[in-house]
C-alpha cells in the first residue's frame, strides 16, 4: 500500500499589516468588536500581491524546506477563490514562477475546505500510482474582494498562502480516514464575484460587484452543526481515538466557533490549535499556514496524529485524519 508522507510545509502572508483599529479609521467598527466576536486583532493584506505571487513565494519556501527540486514535482493543485484569473489557473502561473515545468497544474475550487479537497485530491494520485509526488498549496487575496462598506464582513477577512509537498512512502503516514460533504442548497449564504450568462443575444443585467457577501448567522450555525458531526464521524471511522490526537487544526473562521466545536466534540479546546488572532480567515490557506507554524515551532514529530477541518464556501465540509 502507498501513503502521502508529509515531506514538507511552508507558508508566506503579505507584508502589510492591518490592525483592527487601523481598520476602524475606514470602517464603522471598532477593536472590541473585532476581538470579541470573532478572536481577530490583525490581517496581512496584499500591497500589489496578486494570489500567484503569494502563492509561488509559499510554494518556493516549501521547497526549500524540503530541499526538493521543482524539475521533480509532478502534480500542483492550488485550492483558491480569489485568482489572478479564470485562466491560466492559478496553479499553472505557480508552476511558472517556481519553473515545475514537469508539473501538471490545476486549481480546485473549495473555498474554505479547498486545502482539505486538494490534500485528499492529490493523496488519491498519490495512493493510485499516477504520481509520486504532489504540491498542494491554498492561496488567496480576499482583500480585493472585500466591500469595506459592509462591516460585518470586511472585518473578517485577510490574505495569504501555505502549502504542503506531499511524497509517495511505504510506511503508514498521511491521509489516514477523511470525511468530506458539500450542501449547495446552501452555498448563496456565502458568495463571490458572481459572473451572470450575458452575450450578444441575451443581455443580462451586469453581476452588482465582485464582493464576498456572506449572510453570517447562517454560516455560523452551519459550521456550528456541521463541523462537530464531521469531526465525530471522522474519529469513528479511523482506528484512532481522539485521545491519541496531538492537534485539531481546524479551519480559522472564528474563535467562537472553535469554542462551540470543543464542546460538543469534547476534545479540550488546549488541543485545537489557534493563529486567527494574527491572520484573520484566509480560507483555503488557514489549515496549510497554520500547519506549517506548528511544524516550525516543533509542536509536532513524526508519528503524531492530527486531524484538520475546513468548513465553509459551497457550502463544503472537509476533514482529514493525517500521521505526520
Ligand atoms: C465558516 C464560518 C465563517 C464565519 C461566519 C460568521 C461569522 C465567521 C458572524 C457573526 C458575527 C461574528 C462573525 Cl463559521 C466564515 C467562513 C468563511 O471562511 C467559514 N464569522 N461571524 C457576530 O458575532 O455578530
Amino acid at each position: 500500500m502507498i501513503f502521502s508522507k508529509i515531506k514538507a510545509t511552508g507558508a508566506y502572508v503579505p507584508e502589510k499589516i492591518v490592525t483592527n483599529d487601523m481598520l476602524s479609521q475606514y470602517v464603522d467598527t471598532s477593536d472590541e468588536w473585532i476581538r470579541s466576536r470573532s478572536g481577530i486583532e490583525r490581517r496581512h493584506f496584499s500591497d500589489g500581491e496578486n494570489t500567484s505571487d503569494i502563492a509561488a513565494k509559499a510554494a518556493i519556501e516549501i521547497l526549500k524546506n524540503g530541499n526538493i527540486n521543482p524539475l521533480d514535482i509532478e502534480l500542483i493543485i492550488v485550492a483558491t477563490v480569489s485568482p489572478d484569473y479564470t485562466t491560466p489557473s492559478t496553479a499553472c502561473l505557480v508552476q511558472s514562477k517556481i519553473g515545475a515545468s514537469n508539473a501538471v497544474a490545476f486549481d480546485l475550487a473549495a473555498a474554505c475546505s479547498g486545502f482539505i479537497f486538494g490534500f485528499s485530491t492529490a493523496d488519491k494520485f498519490i495512493k493510485s500510482g499516477v504520481y509520486k509526488n504532489a504540491l498542494i498549496i491554498g492561496a488567496e487575496v480576499l482583500s480585493k474582494h472585500l466591500d469595506f462598506n459592509d462591516r460585518s464582513t470586511c472585518v473578517l477577512f485577510g490574505d495569504g498562502a501555505g502549502g504542503v509537498f506531499l511524497q509517495a512512502s511505504e510506511e503508514e503516514c498521511g491521509v489516514l480516514a477523511e470525511e468530506l460533504g458539500s450542501d449547495g442548497s446552501r452555498g448563496m449564504s456565502l458568495t463571490c464575484a458572481e459572473k451572470k450568462a450575458s452575450n450578444l443575444f441575451n443581455q443580462a443585467e451586469e453581476a452588482k460587484d465582485s464582493f464576498l457577501h456572506m449572510d453570517g448567522r447562517t454560516v455560523f450555525d452551519f459550521a456550528t452543526r456541521q463541523t462537530p458531526k464531521c469531526i465525530l464521524r471522522l474519529i469513528e471511522k479511523s482506528s484512532i481515538s481522539a485521545d491519541c490526537l496531538k492537534y485539531v487544526i481546524p479551519h480559522q473562521a472564528n474563535s467562537r466557533i472553535v469554542e462551540v466545536i470543543s464542546k460538543k466534540t469534547k476534545i479540550p479546546l488546549e488541543k485545537f490549535y489557534m493563529n486567527i488572532a494574527e491572520y484573520s480567515n484566509t480560507s483555503a490557506a488557514t489549515i496549510p499556514i497554520a500547519l506549517h507554524e506548528m511544524m516550525q515551532k516543533e509542536l509536532l514529530q513524526q508519528g503524531d496524529y492530527i486531524l484538520m477541518a475546513g468548513f465553509g464556501g459551497g457550502l463544503t465540509w472537509g476533514g482529514l485524519l493525517v500521521k505526520i
